[in-house]
């Protein structure tokens, strides 16, 4: 028996706690070193079930009627897909190829943007492993499986204790046959700030050594001076560079000409003249609208001559409409979600436009039976996660009022609620449309637009108007990330930052203009390895490295709760969150070929000390741990 008592001790839950957490408060950590996998998932699982995970107290809990989750099967081995084109011929052969079909190639984003933007991001390693062989073998024709980067890189760490590369490694093992396809916020690597050089470059490096094959690159003011290192980084591998610009605005409108066709066309070619391979355009809020849509893509196509790889999000209810209308102006992929996890703030219906295509010339020739079975999975997966639904009802045509992205939007919305200021959120949608025009109308999304929303909440916070913000005479403190960015270390936008602000933000201090990676000294790679190890005390590979680069302290406090829980992400997601009721059992595969039977008997009495005894049935064998009761 041992006792821990992690997940509610108050310097776990504030985020304040460092590595040193071990040395500090050792008696939470009063077990034997060498404590087994299977103890420690034993720990994990009764510590959940006497208390609940932190995450989900208080949240909508998943329907009583949900049952598990079960893939469909596998209809014939895989058929060669894109990924073999990729392999055998290079990265300028698929795009070639894109260019020279007819039928509408379809990019499946559920494993990464849809649940980042329905769900918080919070969907676990394990509900996309279990489905993507049915992927491989029962939809070979997708263009490619969004499975990777952008906020789930951080989260797999931060939320769900698991290592966002071995996600991609167990991937890329069972869908050999289509491509893995990543987002990258190009300097700012898959975190909120620009990196120094050489740690974008090994990012990029091994993340095509773990499994990624096609890296769509975005910088978040769309400024292409900043993009370079980490496209000719993904070029250097070998990988699909799809370098990618950012839509904002609305092409259309006379009165914001900043961003009018000719701004798009001009970006394009500077990405395509950087190397890109195939041109992403990304409509992160999912602002274009179908008009803009036609005439846009068929410049694109024609001015620039890449493939043309359109993201959109459905917040409005008309990305459907946008979709179409972009595959007539003749855009060659588009980005969707599976059925169960599209529509609101995620990516349209992809069986939907499936079927809205089917007998057209732009017919995709994808198996809609199969699609539907795929997305029957999605919808059972996607019950378990009830806690991080976000309730939003229905499309809302405010988005082209405050301009959010869609994986922002519920993110800002539950940082409102914290604050108070849920029932004020319209205010909050008109602050935020507000600082965009105050910082100069700028393209907004991870991390530009993380800084406009902690300006917008400060706003509606303080009640403080734009003409205050403005006047030299009114005392404003700015949030961290508005001088930061200010500073020019985002980058510059086209035109530059308004200068009055400017000048008030960094109250005399001397802004850069150049590239913020050109101001950041190289990280010695390997000295950081060394002290690594022996901080944790354990070899560290190449994934953890780059892990540590990008993200210090949420790595090392993952390494620290790994070494008391083990390989948590191989329990079933409903466990995971909710712990067992006695009486259940269930099967846990820690390994290949390794598996646990585990059934929960009963959960003891607490007693003097506070402590829940917990009995469980481990491959047949009595086996209890204690944790403490903290309800
Ligand atoms: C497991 O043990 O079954 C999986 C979860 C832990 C993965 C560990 S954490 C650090 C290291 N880096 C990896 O890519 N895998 C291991
Ligand atoms: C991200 O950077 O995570 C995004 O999804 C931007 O749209
Ligand atoms: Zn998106």
């Amino acid at each position: 028996d041992f006792v821990i008592n992690l997940l509610k001790h108050p310097t776990f839950l504030d985020d304040t706690y460092t590595t040193k957490f071990i040395d500090t408060t050792p008696e939470l950590f009063q077990f034997d070193k060498k404590q087994d996998r299977a103890t420690r998932i034993l720990t994990y699982l009764a510590d959940i079930s006497v208390n609940g995970h932190p995450e989900t107290a208080g949240r909508p809990r998943p329907p009583a009627q949900a049952r598990p989750p079960v893939p469909p099967a596998p209809k014939a081995p895989p058929a060669p897909g894109t990924r073999q084109m990729l392999e055998e011929k290079g990265a300028q052969a698929v795009a070639d190829w894109m260019a020279a079909q007819s039928r509408l190639l379809m990019t499946d984003t559920t494993m990464r943007d849809g649940h980042q933007s329905l769900l918080a991001t919070r969907m676990r390693s394990i509900d996309m492993i279990r489905v993507a062989p049915s992927y491989a073998a029962n939809l070979p024709g997708l263009f490619s499986v969004e499975c990777w980067g952008g906020a789930t890189f951080d989260v797999a760490y931060r939320f769900l204790q698991e290592c966002p590369w071995q996600r991609l490694r167990d991937i890329r093992e069972r869908m050999p046959n289509l491509m893995t396809q990543m987002l990258l916020r190009a300097s700012n690597g898959v975190g909120y700030t620009n990196y120094p050089d050489n740690v974008v470059v090994s990012f990029v490096k091994q993340a095509a050594e773990s499994g990624v094959d096609v890296f769509r690159v975005f910088d978040s003011l769309n400024w292409v001076e900043n993009m370079r290192v980490a496209m000719d980084a993904v070029i250097e591998t070998g990988k699909i560079c799809e370098g990618t610009v950012c839509y904002t605005g609305d092409m259309l409108d006379p009165d914001r000409s900043k961003y009018d066709l000719a701004y798009y066309v001009r970006t394009a070619q500077d990405l395509k003249a950087a190397g890109a391979h195939v041109l992403g355009l990304k409509d992160m809020a999912g602002l274009l609208k179908p008009a803009a849509a036609r005439i846009l893509i068929k410049a694109l196509k024609e001015e620039v001559g890449l493939p043309v790889h359109f993201h959109t999000h459905d917040t409005s209810g008309l990305a459907g409409a946008t979709i179409l209308a972009a595959a007539e102006a003749g855009v060659d992929a588009v980005d969707a979600a599976m059925d169960a996890f599209s529509g609101g703030t995620s990516q349209p219906c992809l069986g939907s436009i499936v079927e809205a295509l089917e007998g057209t010339e732009r017919d995709t020739g994808l198996d809609i039976a199969a699609i539907r079975q795929i997305s029957n999975y999605w919808e059972r997966v996607r019950e378990n996660y009830a806690a991080f639904e976000s309730g939003l009802q229905s499309p809302a045509s405010e988005v082209y009022l405050h301009e959010m992205p869609g994986g922002q939007f519920t993110n800002l919305k539950a940082q409102a609620r914290s604050m108070g200021l849920e029932d004020r959120w319209h205010e909050v949608a008109q602050a935020y449309a507000d600082v965009n025009r105050m910082f100069g109308d700028i393209v907004k999304v991870t991390p530009s637009s993380k800084v406009v929303g902690d300006m917008a909440l400060m706003m509606v916070a303080q009640g403080l108007t734009p003409t205050q913000v403005m006047d030299p005479a009114t005392e404003v403190s700015f949030p961290d990330s508005v001088v930061d960015m200010m500073k020019g270390n985002l980058g510059q936008p086209p035109g530059g930052w308004p200068a009055d602000l400017q000048r008030k933000v960094l109250k005399g201090e001397a802004p850069i203009t150049d590239r913020p990676g050109a101001h950041l000294e190289p990280v010695d790679i390997e000295a950081a390895r060394t002290k690594l190890s022996a901080d944790l005390g354990v070899p560290i590979d190449n994934e953890d490295l780059n892990g540590w680069l990008m993200y210090p302290k949420v790595f090392s406090d993952y390494m620290a709760r790994h070494q008391i829980y083990g390989p948590v992400r191989t329990l079933p997601t409903k466990n995971f969150f909710y712990g067992m009721e006695p009486g259940d059992e269930i099967s846990v595969e820690i390994d290949p070929g390794k598996t646990l039977e585990v059934r929960l008997l009963t959960l003891g009495d607490t007693d003097e000390k506070g402590e829940v005894k917990v009995f469980f049935e481990l491959n047949g064998q009595p086996r209890q741990v204690r944790v403490p009761n903290r309800k």
